[in-house]
Protein backbone atom coordinates (compact mmCIF):
# COMPACT_ATOMS: atom_id res chain seq x y z
CA UNK A 1 0.00 0.00 0.00
CA UNK A 2 1.63 3.30 -0.57
CA UNK A 3 1.27 6.17 1.52
CA UNK A 4 -1.47 8.93 2.25
CA UNK A 5 -0.81 11.84 0.36
CA UNK A 6 -0.59 14.94 2.38
CA UNK A 7 -3.93 16.77 1.99
CA UNK A 8 -2.65 19.85 4.00
CA UNK A 9 -1.91 22.11 0.97
CA UNK A 10 -5.23 21.16 -1.09
CA UNK A 11 -8.26 24.18 -0.98
CA UNK A 12 -10.89 20.96 -1.51
CA UNK A 13 -11.97 20.42 2.19
CA UNK A 14 -11.83 16.55 3.99
CA UNK A 15 -14.22 14.19 3.53
CA UNK A 16 -15.90 14.42 7.26
CA UNK A 17 -19.28 13.83 9.34
CA UNK A 18 -19.91 17.63 9.65
CA UNK A 19 -20.24 17.83 5.39
CA UNK A 20 -21.71 14.01 4.82
CA UNK A 21 -25.20 15.12 4.15
CA UNK A 22 -23.47 17.25 1.22
CA UNK A 23 -22.29 13.98 -0.78
CA UNK A 24 -24.44 13.27 -3.12
CA UNK A 25 -26.64 10.95 -5.49
CA UNK A 26 -25.15 9.04 -7.46
CA UNK A 27 -22.58 8.62 -4.71
CA UNK A 28 -23.82 6.87 -1.81
CA UNK A 29 -23.03 7.42 1.74
CA UNK A 30 -24.52 6.91 5.70
CA UNK A 31 -27.76 7.82 5.98
CA UNK A 32 -28.24 6.14 9.33
CA UNK A 33 -26.79 7.99 12.51
CA UNK A 34 -23.13 7.08 12.76
CA UNK A 35 -23.75 8.30 16.33
CA UNK A 36 -25.94 5.67 17.72
CA UNK A 37 -23.96 2.65 16.66
CA UNK A 38 -21.84 1.13 18.90
CA UNK A 39 -18.80 -1.29 17.97
CA UNK A 40 -19.20 -5.08 18.22
CA UNK A 41 -15.98 -6.04 16.12
CA UNK A 42 -12.37 -5.21 16.63
CA UNK A 43 -10.84 -5.79 13.10
CA UNK A 44 -6.89 -6.18 12.99
CA UNK A 45 -5.11 -5.71 9.76
CA UNK A 46 -7.80 -2.39 8.37
CA UNK A 47 -5.64 -2.06 5.06
CA UNK A 48 -7.66 -1.83 1.57
CA UNK A 49 -9.17 -5.23 1.77
CA UNK A 50 -11.10 -5.22 5.15
CA UNK A 51 -12.31 -1.94 3.62
CA UNK A 52 -13.83 -3.56 0.72
CA UNK A 53 -14.99 -6.22 2.02
CA UNK A 54 -16.06 -7.18 5.61
CA UNK A 55 -16.50 -3.42 6.23
CA UNK A 56 -18.86 -2.98 3.43
CA UNK A 57 -20.99 -6.23 4.07
CA UNK A 58 -20.90 -5.08 7.62
CA UNK A 59 -22.16 -0.97 6.11
CA UNK A 60 -24.69 -2.99 4.78
CA UNK A 61 -26.36 -4.14 7.86
CA UNK A 62 -25.76 -1.56 10.35
CA UNK A 63 -27.86 0.73 7.35
CA UNK A 64 -30.38 -2.06 7.84
CA UNK A 65 -30.32 -0.87 11.77
CA UNK A 66 -28.05 -3.02 13.26
CA UNK A 67 -26.70 -0.69 14.85
CA UNK A 68 -24.28 -2.91 17.60
CA UNK A 69 -21.76 -4.15 15.05
CA UNK A 70 -19.61 -0.84 14.76
CA UNK A 71 -15.93 -2.38 13.93
CA UNK A 72 -12.88 -0.78 15.34
CA UNK A 73 -10.01 -1.07 13.23
CA UNK A 74 -6.63 -1.62 14.08
CA UNK A 75 -3.23 -1.35 12.07
CA UNK A 76 -0.65 -3.92 13.62
CA UNK A 77 2.03 -2.29 11.88
CA UNK A 78 1.97 1.39 11.31
CA UNK A 79 0.48 4.63 12.19
CA UNK A 80 -0.08 5.73 8.75
CA UNK A 81 -4.03 4.68 7.94
CA UNK A 82 -5.11 5.21 11.65
CA UNK A 83 -3.84 9.04 10.81
CA UNK A 84 -5.58 9.21 7.26
CA UNK A 85 -8.76 7.41 9.22
CA UNK A 86 -8.50 9.82 12.47
CA UNK A 87 -8.17 13.07 10.23
CA UNK A 88 -11.64 12.14 8.45
CA UNK A 89 -13.91 10.62 10.72
CA UNK A 90 -13.04 6.93 9.95
CA UNK A 91 -15.08 7.61 7.07
CA UNK A 92 -13.42 6.73 3.61
CA UNK A 93 -14.09 6.15 -0.03
CA UNK A 94 -14.86 3.07 -1.47
CA UNK A 95 -14.00 2.85 -5.52
CA UNK A 96 -15.88 0.21 -7.08
CA UNK A 97 -14.32 -0.22 -10.39
CA UNK A 98 -16.42 -1.76 -13.24
CA UNK A 99 -14.94 -1.86 -16.82
CA UNK A 100 -17.31 0.99 -18.04
CA UNK A 101 -17.37 3.14 -14.81
CA UNK A 102 -16.81 4.18 -11.66
CA UNK A 103 -19.25 4.17 -8.67
CA UNK A 104 -18.34 5.81 -5.28
CA UNK A 105 -19.85 4.70 -1.85
CA UNK A 106 -19.07 6.27 1.24
CA UNK A 107 -18.59 4.04 4.09
CA UNK A 108 -19.45 4.61 7.30
CA UNK A 109 -18.72 0.85 9.46
CA UNK A 110 -15.44 2.06 10.89
CA UNK A 111 -15.60 3.80 14.17
CA UNK A 112 -12.83 3.77 15.55
CA UNK A 113 -8.48 3.61 13.97
CA UNK A 114 -5.61 2.38 16.57
CA UNK A 115 -2.46 1.50 15.25
CA UNK A 116 0.09 -0.92 16.92
CA UNK A 117 2.41 -0.36 18.86
CA UNK A 118 1.65 3.39 19.97
CA UNK A 119 -2.26 2.41 21.22
CA UNK A 120 -1.67 -1.65 22.46
CA UNK A 121 -3.17 -0.77 25.68
CA UNK A 122 -6.28 0.74 24.51
CA UNK A 123 -6.79 -1.99 21.28
CA UNK A 124 -6.76 -4.47 24.47
CA UNK A 125 -9.23 -2.53 26.30
CA UNK A 126 -11.65 -2.17 23.30
CA UNK A 127 -10.53 -5.75 22.87
CA UNK A 128 -12.26 -7.07 26.36
CA UNK A 129 -15.30 -4.61 26.04
CA UNK A 130 -18.44 -6.59 26.43
CA UNK A 131 -19.89 -5.21 23.72
CA UNK A 132 -17.16 -6.90 21.10
CA UNK A 133 -17.70 -10.27 20.31
CA UNK A 134 -15.95 -10.38 16.78
CA UNK A 135 -12.23 -10.10 16.52
CA UNK A 136 -11.76 -10.48 12.69
CA UNK A 137 -8.46 -10.66 10.97
CA UNK A 138 -7.16 -9.74 7.54
CA UNK A 139 -3.23 -9.77 8.07
CA UNK A 140 -1.98 -11.60 5.70
CA UNK A 141 -0.46 -14.80 5.46
CA UNK A 142 2.88 -13.86 7.20
CA UNK A 143 0.66 -11.77 9.68
CA UNK A 144 0.36 -14.92 12.04
CA UNK A 145 3.72 -15.91 12.87
CA UNK A 146 3.51 -19.03 11.33
CA UNK A 147 5.37 -21.81 9.43
CA UNK A 148 4.03 -21.68 6.01
CA UNK A 149 4.64 -25.22 5.10
CA UNK A 150 3.22 -26.77 8.35
CA UNK A 151 0.51 -24.61 9.08
CA UNK A 152 2.04 -24.27 13.04
CA UNK A 153 3.19 -21.53 14.72
CA UNK A 154 6.58 -20.26 14.05
CA UNK A 155 7.98 -20.45 17.59
CA UNK A 156 11.32 -19.02 16.90
CA UNK A 157 10.07 -16.06 14.92
CA UNK A 158 11.33 -12.96 16.80
CA UNK A 159 8.18 -11.40 17.29
CA UNK A 160 6.42 -14.58 19.04
CA UNK A 161 9.76 -14.55 21.36
CA UNK A 162 9.43 -11.33 22.04
CA UNK A 163 6.07 -11.55 23.07
CA UNK A 164 6.36 -14.50 25.30
CA UNK A 165 9.24 -13.04 27.02
CA UNK A 166 6.69 -10.08 27.72
CA UNK A 167 3.32 -11.35 26.73
CA UNK A 168 0.92 -8.31 28.40
CA UNK A 169 2.56 -5.99 26.24
CA UNK A 170 2.11 -8.22 22.92
CA UNK A 171 3.36 -7.22 19.00
CA UNK A 172 2.20 -10.20 17.28
CA UNK A 173 -1.60 -10.74 16.31
CA UNK A 174 -1.10 -14.59 18.23
CA UNK A 175 0.79 -12.58 21.05
CA UNK A 176 -2.31 -9.93 20.54
CA UNK A 177 -5.15 -12.29 20.69
CA UNK A 178 -4.37 -14.63 23.46
CA UNK A 179 -3.69 -11.56 25.54
CA UNK A 180 -7.40 -10.46 24.89
CA UNK A 181 -8.83 -13.83 25.72
CA UNK A 182 -6.68 -14.49 28.56
CA UNK A 183 -7.64 -10.80 29.91
CA UNK A 184 -11.59 -11.58 29.10
CA UNK A 185 -11.60 -15.05 30.59
CA UNK A 186 -10.30 -12.63 33.96
CA UNK A 187 -13.27 -10.30 33.46
CA UNK A 188 -15.62 -13.55 33.49
CA UNK A 189 -16.43 -12.38 29.90
CA UNK A 190 -17.08 -15.44 27.54
CA UNK A 191 -14.39 -15.21 24.30
CA UNK A 192 -14.70 -13.19 21.37
CA UNK A 193 -15.10 -15.22 18.16
CA UNK A 194 -12.21 -14.72 15.87
CA UNK A 195 -12.34 -14.69 12.23
CA UNK A 196 -9.77 -15.36 10.15
CA UNK A 197 -9.99 -13.21 6.72
CA UNK A 198 -7.16 -14.70 4.73
CA UNK A 199 -6.00 -16.43 2.32
CA UNK A 200 -4.90 -19.64 4.15
CA UNK A 201 -6.42 -22.99 3.84
CA UNK A 202 -8.02 -23.89 6.61
CA UNK A 203 -7.97 -20.42 7.95
CA UNK A 204 -9.98 -20.84 10.97
CA UNK A 205 -8.11 -24.09 11.79
CA UNK A 206 -5.16 -23.18 11.45
CA UNK A 207 -5.39 -20.25 13.46
CA UNK A 208 -7.09 -21.56 16.32
CA UNK A 209 -4.00 -24.01 16.18
CA UNK A 210 -1.23 -20.85 16.56
CA UNK A 211 -2.88 -19.05 18.73
CA UNK A 212 -3.74 -22.24 20.94
CA UNK A 213 -0.13 -23.25 21.02
CA UNK A 214 1.23 -19.44 21.42
CA UNK A 215 -1.52 -19.39 24.65
CA UNK A 216 -0.12 -23.27 25.68
CA UNK A 217 3.68 -21.66 25.84
CA UNK A 218 2.57 -18.77 27.83
CA UNK A 219 0.08 -20.68 30.58
CA UNK A 220 -1.02 -24.77 29.37
CA UNK A 221 -4.39 -24.10 31.15
CA UNK A 222 -4.94 -20.72 28.48
CA UNK A 223 -3.95 -22.99 25.78
CA UNK A 224 -6.61 -25.51 26.83
CA UNK A 225 -9.17 -22.45 27.02
CA UNK A 226 -8.11 -21.40 24.12
CA UNK A 227 -8.47 -24.60 21.95
CA UNK A 228 -11.94 -25.91 23.55
CA UNK A 229 -13.65 -22.36 24.28
CA UNK A 230 -12.86 -20.01 21.54
CA UNK A 231 -14.66 -20.34 17.97
CA UNK A 232 -12.42 -19.67 14.79
CA UNK A 233 -14.80 -20.07 11.90
CA UNK A 234 -13.30 -20.78 9.17
CA UNK A 235 -14.08 -18.53 5.82
CA UNK A 236 -13.22 -17.68 2.13
CA UNK A 237 -13.11 -14.53 1.23
CA UNK A 238 -12.70 -12.77 -2.23
CA UNK A 239 -12.49 -9.40 -3.58
CA UNK A 240 -9.59 -8.15 -5.96
CA UNK A 241 -8.48 -4.88 -4.35
CA UNK A 242 -5.33 -3.06 -5.51
CA UNK A 243 -3.37 -1.03 -3.62
CA UNK A 244 -4.69 2.75 -3.37
CA UNK A 245 -2.19 5.15 -6.33
CA UNK A 246 -2.12 8.89 -6.13
CA UNK A 247 -4.11 9.44 -9.23
CA UNK A 248 -7.06 7.03 -7.58
CA UNK A 249 -6.90 9.86 -4.76
CA UNK A 250 -7.14 12.41 -7.46
CA UNK A 251 -9.97 10.91 -9.04
CA UNK A 252 -12.13 10.29 -5.95
CA UNK A 253 -11.25 14.07 -5.18
CA UNK A 254 -12.77 15.49 -8.41
CA UNK A 255 -15.60 13.14 -8.19
CA UNK A 256 -16.75 13.17 -4.62
CA UNK A 257 -15.50 17.01 -4.44
CA UNK A 258 -13.63 16.32 -0.87
CA UNK A 259 -10.32 15.15 -0.26
CA UNK A 260 -10.21 11.32 1.16
CA UNK A 261 -6.35 11.04 2.05
CA UNK A 262 -7.03 6.74 1.72
CA UNK A 263 -9.55 5.82 -0.60
CA UNK A 264 -10.12 2.16 -1.20
CA UNK A 265 -10.03 1.02 -5.14
CA UNK A 266 -12.08 -2.09 -5.62
CA UNK A 267 -13.67 -4.43 -8.57
CA UNK A 268 -17.10 -5.18 -8.59
CA UNK A 269 -17.51 -8.81 -7.62
CA UNK A 270 -17.72 -9.71 -4.30
CA UNK A 271 -17.75 -13.17 -2.88
CA UNK A 272 -17.56 -14.02 1.02
CA UNK A 273 -18.37 -17.79 2.84
CA UNK A 274 -18.31 -17.93 6.56
CA UNK A 275 -18.88 -21.15 8.66
CA UNK A 276 -21.72 -20.83 10.83
CA UNK A 277 -19.80 -20.54 13.90
CA UNK A 278 -20.53 -17.22 16.04
CA UNK A 279 -21.36 -18.22 20.13
CA UNK A 280 -21.74 -14.45 20.35
CA UNK A 281 -23.78 -13.87 17.67
CA UNK A 282 -22.93 -11.71 14.01
CA UNK A 283 -24.34 -9.34 12.09
CA UNK A 284 -27.14 -10.93 9.52
CA UNK A 285 -24.39 -10.62 6.87
CA UNK A 286 -26.56 -13.01 4.47
CA UNK A 287 -28.97 -10.32 3.93
CA UNK A 288 -25.85 -8.85 2.60
CA UNK A 289 -24.88 -11.35 0.26
CA UNK A 290 -22.53 -13.23 1.73
CA UNK A 291 -23.10 -17.25 1.78
CA UNK A 292 -23.21 -19.21 5.64
CA UNK A 293 -22.44 -22.41 5.63
CA UNK A 294 -21.08 -25.51 7.36
CA UNK A 295 -18.28 -26.14 5.55
CA UNK A 296 -16.32 -23.68 4.20
CA UNK A 297 -13.73 -26.02 2.89
CA UNK A 298 -14.22 -26.70 -0.77
CA UNK A 299 -15.47 -22.83 -1.42
CA UNK A 300 -11.48 -22.15 0.50
CA UNK A 301 -9.72 -24.94 -1.91
CA UNK A 302 -11.66 -23.57 -4.71
CA UNK A 303 -10.72 -19.81 -4.56
CA UNK A 304 -7.50 -20.33 -2.97
CA UNK A 305 -6.02 -22.44 -5.82
CA UNK A 306 -8.04 -21.33 -8.40
CA UNK A 307 -7.84 -17.64 -8.24
CA UNK A 308 -4.74 -16.94 -6.03
CA UNK A 309 -2.80 -19.85 -7.41
CA UNK A 310 -3.76 -18.22 -10.66
CA UNK A 311 -2.27 -14.83 -9.22
CA UNK A 312 0.99 -16.08 -7.72
CA UNK A 313 1.18 -17.53 -11.21
CA UNK A 314 1.02 -14.53 -13.05
CA UNK A 315 3.16 -12.58 -10.49
CA UNK A 316 6.68 -14.86 -11.01
CA UNK A 317 5.74 -15.53 -14.92
CA UNK A 318 4.57 -11.77 -15.54
CA UNK A 319 7.04 -9.88 -13.67
CA UNK A 320 9.96 -11.72 -15.19
CA UNK A 321 8.66 -11.31 -18.57
CA UNK A 322 8.35 -7.80 -18.18
CA UNK A 323 4.46 -6.83 -17.94
CA UNK A 324 3.08 -4.91 -14.44
CA UNK A 325 -0.20 -5.70 -14.06
CA UNK A 326 -2.61 -8.86 -14.07
CA UNK A 327 -4.50 -7.03 -17.13
CA UNK A 328 -1.43 -6.63 -18.80
CA UNK A 329 0.21 -9.80 -18.00
CA UNK A 330 -3.10 -11.19 -20.03
CA UNK A 331 -2.36 -9.66 -23.01
CA UNK A 332 0.64 -12.05 -23.22
CA UNK A 333 -0.62 -15.21 -25.18
CA UNK A 334 1.73 -17.45 -23.52
CA UNK A 335 0.71 -16.72 -19.90
CA UNK A 336 -2.79 -16.27 -20.84
CA UNK A 337 -2.82 -20.38 -22.38
CA UNK A 338 -0.68 -21.47 -19.55
CA UNK A 339 -2.90 -19.79 -16.75
CA UNK A 340 -5.75 -21.98 -18.72
CA UNK A 341 -3.79 -25.15 -19.04
CA UNK A 342 -2.69 -24.28 -15.17
CA UNK A 343 -6.35 -24.54 -14.06
CA UNK A 344 -7.70 -27.00 -16.29
CA UNK A 345 -4.75 -29.92 -15.75
CA UNK A 346 -3.09 -29.20 -12.38
CA UNK A 347 -5.55 -26.92 -10.44
CA UNK A 348 -9.54 -27.67 -10.91
CA UNK A 349 -9.20 -31.75 -10.82
CA UNK A 350 -7.71 -31.04 -6.84
CA UNK A 351 -10.86 -28.86 -6.17
CA UNK A 352 -14.05 -31.03 -4.64
CA UNK A 353 -17.60 -30.33 -5.25
CA UNK A 354 -18.57 -27.06 -4.34
CA UNK A 355 -22.39 -26.44 -3.71
CA UNK A 356 -24.07 -24.75 -6.31
CA UNK A 357 -20.72 -23.77 -8.19
CA UNK A 358 -18.99 -25.56 -11.29
CA UNK A 359 -15.31 -24.81 -10.94
CA UNK A 360 -15.41 -24.53 -15.07
CA UNK A 361 -17.62 -21.67 -15.24
CA UNK A 362 -15.98 -20.44 -12.06
CA UNK A 363 -12.65 -20.11 -13.66
CA UNK A 364 -13.88 -18.68 -16.85
CA UNK A 365 -15.69 -16.13 -14.37
CA UNK A 366 -11.85 -15.38 -12.80
CA UNK A 367 -10.59 -14.75 -16.74
CA UNK A 368 -13.32 -11.81 -16.89
CA UNK A 369 -12.07 -10.65 -13.25
CA UNK A 370 -8.22 -10.73 -14.53
CA UNK A 371 -8.47 -8.95 -17.05
CA UNK A 372 -11.25 -5.78 -16.25
CA UNK A 373 -9.10 -3.17 -17.83
CA UNK A 374 -9.81 -0.46 -15.35
CA UNK A 375 -8.41 -2.90 -12.51
CA UNK A 376 -4.53 -1.93 -11.87
CA UNK A 377 -3.36 -4.86 -10.34
CA UNK A 378 0.49 -4.81 -9.77
CA UNK A 379 2.41 -8.14 -10.35
CA UNK A 380 5.20 -7.23 -7.80
CA UNK A 381 2.35 -6.27 -5.03
CA UNK A 382 1.14 -9.89 -5.34
CA UNK A 383 4.84 -11.29 -5.82
CA UNK A 384 4.89 -10.66 -2.27
CA UNK A 385 5.34 -13.23 0.37
CA UNK A 386 6.07 -15.81 -2.10
CA UNK A 387 7.79 -18.13 0.72
CA UNK A 388 4.36 -17.58 2.41
CA UNK A 389 1.89 -18.15 -0.77
CA UNK A 390 3.51 -20.90 -2.68
CA UNK A 391 2.43 -23.54 -0.22
CA UNK A 392 -1.26 -23.24 -0.11
CA UNK A 393 -1.73 -21.90 -3.40
CA UNK A 394 0.74 -24.28 -5.51
CA UNK A 395 2.22 -26.72 -3.70
CA UNK A 396 -0.66 -28.56 -1.36
CA UNK A 397 -2.25 -29.05 -4.90
CA UNK A 398 1.34 -30.62 -6.47
CA UNK A 399 1.09 -32.86 -3.46
CA UNK A 400 -2.14 -34.27 -4.37
CA UNK A 401 -1.81 -34.79 -7.96
CA UNK A 402 1.36 -36.51 -6.88
CA UNK A 403 -0.52 -38.70 -4.88
CA UNK A 404 -2.42 -39.92 -7.61
CA UNK A 405 -0.08 -40.60 -9.64
CA UNK A 406 -0.72 -37.11 -11.93
CA UNK A 407 2.15 -34.89 -12.97
CA UNK A 408 1.06 -31.39 -12.04
CA UNK A 409 3.49 -30.09 -14.96
CA UNK A 410 2.27 -26.46 -15.23
CA UNK A 411 3.20 -26.47 -11.19
CA UNK A 412 6.84 -27.61 -11.59
CA UNK A 413 7.43 -24.55 -14.20
CA UNK A 414 5.91 -21.99 -11.69
CA UNK A 415 7.85 -23.37 -9.11
CA UNK A 416 10.60 -22.54 -11.77
CA UNK A 417 9.87 -19.59 -12.43
CA UNK A 418 9.00 -18.19 -8.71
CA UNK A 419 13.18 -19.55 -8.05
CA UNK A 420 13.84 -17.46 -11.48
CA UNK A 421 11.75 -14.71 -10.16
CA UNK A 422 14.27 -14.05 -6.93
CA UNK A 423 17.01 -12.91 -9.43
CA UNK A 424 15.67 -9.27 -8.65
CA UNK A 425 15.84 -8.66 -12.58
CA UNK A 426 13.35 -9.17 -15.93
CA UNK A 427 14.85 -11.07 -18.32
CA UNK A 428 15.06 -7.17 -19.96
CA UNK A 429 17.68 -6.49 -16.99
CA UNK A 430 14.81 -4.22 -15.36
CA UNK A 431 15.41 -4.47 -11.83
CA UNK A 432 12.88 -5.11 -8.67
CA UNK A 433 12.67 -5.70 -5.23
CA UNK A 434 11.73 -9.50 -3.45
CA UNK A 435 9.80 -8.60 -0.38
CA UNK A 436 9.08 -11.96 1.36
CA UNK A 437 9.73 -12.66 5.33
CA UNK A 438 12.62 -14.16 4.74
CA UNK A 439 13.95 -12.44 1.35
CA UNK A 440 17.71 -12.13 2.42
CA UNK A 441 17.90 -15.57 2.75
CA UNK A 442 15.86 -16.15 -0.32
CA UNK A 443 18.27 -14.03 -2.37
CA UNK A 444 21.45 -14.72 -1.10
CA UNK A 445 20.85 -18.23 -2.45
CA UNK A 446 19.56 -16.54 -5.83
CA UNK A 447 22.73 -14.88 -5.77
CA UNK A 448 25.41 -17.75 -4.78
CA UNK A 449 23.99 -19.95 -7.61
CA UNK A 450 25.95 -18.24 -10.39
CA UNK A 451 23.11 -18.48 -12.59
CA UNK A 452 23.12 -22.43 -12.90
CA UNK A 453 19.61 -24.03 -12.57
CA UNK A 454 20.37 -27.19 -10.49
CA UNK A 455 22.40 -25.12 -7.57
CA UNK A 456 19.74 -22.74 -7.78
CA UNK A 457 17.04 -25.30 -7.19
CA UNK A 458 18.89 -27.50 -4.63
CA UNK A 459 19.56 -24.21 -2.75
CA UNK A 460 16.11 -23.28 -2.48
CA UNK A 461 14.67 -26.99 -1.97
CA UNK A 462 16.07 -26.79 1.33
CA UNK A 463 14.38 -24.24 2.74
CA UNK A 464 12.21 -25.96 4.88
CA UNK A 465 9.60 -23.56 5.50
CA UNK A 466 8.30 -24.11 1.80
CA UNK A 467 9.26 -27.09 0.47
CA UNK A 468 8.03 -30.40 2.71
CA UNK A 469 9.61 -33.73 2.43
CA UNK A 470 6.50 -35.30 1.13
CA UNK A 471 6.56 -32.59 -1.84
CA UNK A 472 10.52 -33.39 -2.24
CA UNK A 473 10.01 -37.42 -1.97
CA UNK A 474 8.44 -37.11 -5.70
CA UNK A 475 12.12 -36.94 -7.76
CA UNK A 476 10.50 -36.58 -11.34
CA UNK A 477 8.70 -33.35 -9.24
CA UNK A 478 12.11 -32.01 -8.84
CA UNK A 479 13.42 -32.97 -11.93
CA UNK A 480 10.59 -31.39 -13.79
CA UNK A 481 11.45 -27.80 -12.15
CA UNK A 482 15.62 -27.91 -12.45
CA UNK A 483 14.70 -28.53 -16.14
CA UNK A 484 12.01 -25.52 -16.62
CA UNK A 485 14.71 -23.66 -14.91
CA UNK A 486 16.82 -24.38 -16.80
CA UNK A 487 14.96 -23.61 -19.83
CA UNK A 488 13.62 -19.98 -18.38
CA UNK A 489 17.44 -19.42 -17.81
CA UNK A 490 18.36 -20.21 -21.29
CA UNK A 491 15.26 -18.97 -23.70
CA UNK A 492 13.60 -16.03 -21.35
CA UNK A 493 10.20 -16.70 -19.14
CA UNK A 494 8.16 -16.29 -22.69
CA UNK A 495 10.13 -18.18 -24.74
CA UNK A 496 10.13 -21.12 -21.96
CA UNK A 497 6.87 -20.74 -21.74
CA UNK A 498 6.07 -20.78 -26.03
CA UNK A 499 8.34 -24.29 -25.56
CA UNK A 500 6.75 -25.79 -22.70
CA UNK A 501 3.01 -24.98 -24.01
CA UNK A 502 4.49 -26.36 -27.73
CA UNK A 503 5.85 -29.57 -25.82
CA UNK A 504 3.61 -30.61 -22.87
C1 LIG B 1 -3.66 -11.76 -4.27
C2 LIG B 1 -4.86 -11.56 -3.34
O1 LIG B 1 -1.97 -10.35 -3.46
C3 LIG B 1 -2.33 -11.51 -3.60
O2 LIG B 1 -1.65 -12.46 -3.22
O3 LIG B 1 -3.72 -13.04 -4.82
O4 LIG B 1 -4.73 -10.41 -2.58
C4 LIG B 1 -6.19 -11.54 -4.11
O5 LIG B 1 -6.29 -10.40 -4.92
C5 LIG B 1 -7.38 -11.61 -3.19
O6 LIG B 1 -7.28 -12.76 -2.38
C6 LIG B 1 -8.68 -11.63 -4.00
O7 LIG B 1 -9.75 -11.94 -3.19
Amino acid sequence: MTSPSPTGGSTVRRLASATLAEIAPPTERPTYDRSAVSPGIVHIGLGSFSRAHLAVYTEDRIAAGESEWGIIGVDPLSPALRDALLGQDCLYTLVVRAPEADRLRVVGSVLGAFAMPDDTSEILDRMTDPRTRITSLTVSEKGYCQDAATGTLDEAHPAIIADLANPTAPRSVPGLLTEALRRRRSAGLPPFTVLCCDNLSENGIKVRRMVARFAALRDPGLGRFVAEHVAFPCTMVDRITPATRAEDRAAVEKMLGFTDAWPVVTEPFRQWVVEDNFPLGRPAWEQAGATLVGDVLPFELMKLRCLNGAHSALAYLGVVAGYETVFAGMTNPQCAAFIHRLWSNDLAPTVPPVPGIDVTAYTRELETRFTNPSIQHRLLQISSDGSQKLPPRLLEPALERLRVLAHPRCIAFLVAAWMRFLLGRSDAGVRYDIADPIAARLTAIAHDCGGDATRLASGLFKVSEIFTPDVLAYAAFRNDIVTDLRSILDLGMTGAMAAFLARA
